[in-house]
Formats: C-alpha cells, sequence, structure tokens
C-alpha cells in the first residue's frame, strides 16, 4: 500500500469518527415486488416516507438482471486494475471533473445523465481521509450499486449524524438529488453524504445520476405550493446551477460550492 495522496487528508472537522450504529438507524429497505394494487401503494408509500425522512433507501427485487450487474463490475475492475498511463487516456478535466469518464452523454438525447465508476483503493490512513467528501447530489435522483465492502455514510435529516449504508446484496440504493427537494418544496430531503475509505480492501461503486435536461428552470411544482405552504425556493436553471458546480469540484476553489440553499426563498 502506497502513501496516501494529501488531496484526501481532510480538515480535522471533518475527519471520520468510527462508532457502532443501533440497527434501527438504518437506512430502509424496500422490497419492489408486488403482486396487487395495494402492494403497490404500500410500497409508494414506504418510498414516500424513506424520500422524507431519509432522502436514501436501498430497494430490492429492482428487475435488473444479476448477471448485467456482475459483469459492469468486472469490467470496471479490468478498468482499475490497467496501468496508470492507460487510465490517464480518459483523465478528469474541467467538464468531467470526478474522474475518469468516457462520453455517455450521446446515449441520452436532450440530457446530461450518467453513470461513473468509483474506484477506492485500500488507504493507509482511514482515520484521516475521505473517499468522496461530503456533499449532496445535485441532479433528480441517484442509483448506486455498492460492493460489499462498505464505507458509503449518510447525514441523518434529523441531526447530521453519520449513518452508514450496509451493503445488502444485490439492492441498489436510491438517493433524492437537489432537483427532487425543490421540486417537493424541502418536503423530500436531499442528504448529505461522504465515503469512508478501508484500509484493507479496495472498493468499487457505480453512480447513476438523473439529470433533467440542462435548459431546465427548477422549481417547487405548482401542485405543492399554496397559501399555506409558500414556495421556498426562487427559480433556477439546472444547467448553470450544474456547469458552476462542476467548475468549482474541479478547481477545488476555496469558495463555497454552489447549493439549492442559496436559491432559498426568503434570501
Ligand atoms: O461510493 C459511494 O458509495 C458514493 C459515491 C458518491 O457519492 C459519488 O460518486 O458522488
Amino acid at each position: 500500500m502506497g502513501e496516501i495522496d494529501p488531496a484526501f487528508i481532510q480538515e480535522t472537522e471533518y475527519r471520520p469518527v468510527f462508532k457502532t450504529i443501533e440497527a434501527d438507524e438504518e437506512i430502509p429497505l424496500i422490497d419492489l415486488s408486488v403482486s396487487t394494487p395495494s402492494d403497490t401503494k404500500e410500497v409508494v408509500s414506504k418510498i414516500g416516507e424513506a424520500s422524507k425522512k431519509w432522502g436514501f433507501f436501498q430497494v430490492i427485487n429492482h428487475g435488473v438482471p444479476l448477471e448485467l450487474r456482475q459483469k459492469i463490475e468486472k469490467v470496471a475492475k479490468e478498468f482499475f486494475d490497467q496501468p496508470m498511463e492507460e487510465k490517464r487516456k480518459v483523465k478528469r478535466d474541467e467538464l468531467h471533473p470526478m474522474g475518469y469518464h468516457d462520453g455517455l452523454n450521446g446515449y441520452f438525447k436532450d440530457q446530461i445523465s450518467f453513470a461513473r465508476f468509483n474506484h477506492y483503493p485500500p488507504c493507509p490512513a482511514p482515520h484521516l481521509a475521505l473517499g468522496v467528501g461530503r456533499h449532496k447530489d445535485g441532479g433528480a435522483l441517484t442509483i448506486l450499486s455498492q460492493d460489499d465492502v462498505g464505507g458509503l455514510q449518510i447525514g441523518r435529516r434529523s441531526d447530521g449524524e453519520w449513518i452508514p449504508v450496509k451493503p445488502i446484496p444485490d439492492a441498489f440504493i436510491i438517493n433524492i438529488g437537489n432537483c427532487m427537494q425543490v421540486w417537493s418544496n424541502d418536503l423530500y430531503w436531499s442528504a448529505e453524504h461522504r465515503v469512508v475509505v478501508n484500509s484493507q480492501r479496495e472498493r468499487l461503486s457505480i453512480p447513476f445520476f438523473f439529470f433533467p435536461s440542462h435548459y431546465v428552470d427548477i422549481k417547487p411544482l405548482d401542485e405543492l405550493i399554496n397559501e399555506q405552504n409558500p414556495a421556498k425556493y426562487k427559480e433556477f436553471n439546472w444547467g448553470k446551477f450544474f456547469a458552476s458546480r462542476n467548475r468549482s469540484d474541479y478547481k477545488k476553489r476555496e469558495r463555497e460550492n454552489i447549493q439549492i440553499d442559496h436559491f432559498k426563498a426568503s434570501e
């Protein structure tokens, strides 16, 4: 195991504290298999509750074949096992600030959703570093596949306590992004999350970020606002918001990254 890249070392206040969490503090696990309309109603209600309380949940019986997922994980591992000069051919840049990339965008008309392959090598100092620092996802929704190593933690909505997301075989993790929080006028929660690293094992995760088209303006849905529940956000353009985030992620600016809170109606 080599030296730790100083870019991953966190300020003291952001370093992870490793502690045991009670079972009832885990994010909800939702079984998507339904056979009657009342099952569907129940699943919809569970998704709504989880999106309010946590902004995160895991799903099983989602219909994605396990073999497909295993194939993708195998190819990803083959990619990360290559020599550095091969990987550098798809090195990050200002348009793709978060790591090796390839242009999937051509496959999705008019919008910029994409998948990312995250590889976390074993780290000699997991108490000093984070694999991915705390952040909220900007888009509509993220679907994440993780292997069995673990490391993802989410900030609990009620008090910000970091709660680990337990790896569950063949489950996908779903989390609410910033756009969904604004559309729902703060009913659903876009939770902060981060990734702690492991001193012994490498980890692979594959998030798929669902983004709106770049020209979409984001604001609370008309159906959800009225005199008693006025809009909590001013309208903003998704493409500009995303571009601004990308630029500051890439340059690691000192200033705080753009956040939906900057569009709060009261500000
Ligand atoms: O690796 C994970 O579990 C989460 C990754 C993540 O939050 C990201 O890529 O933005």
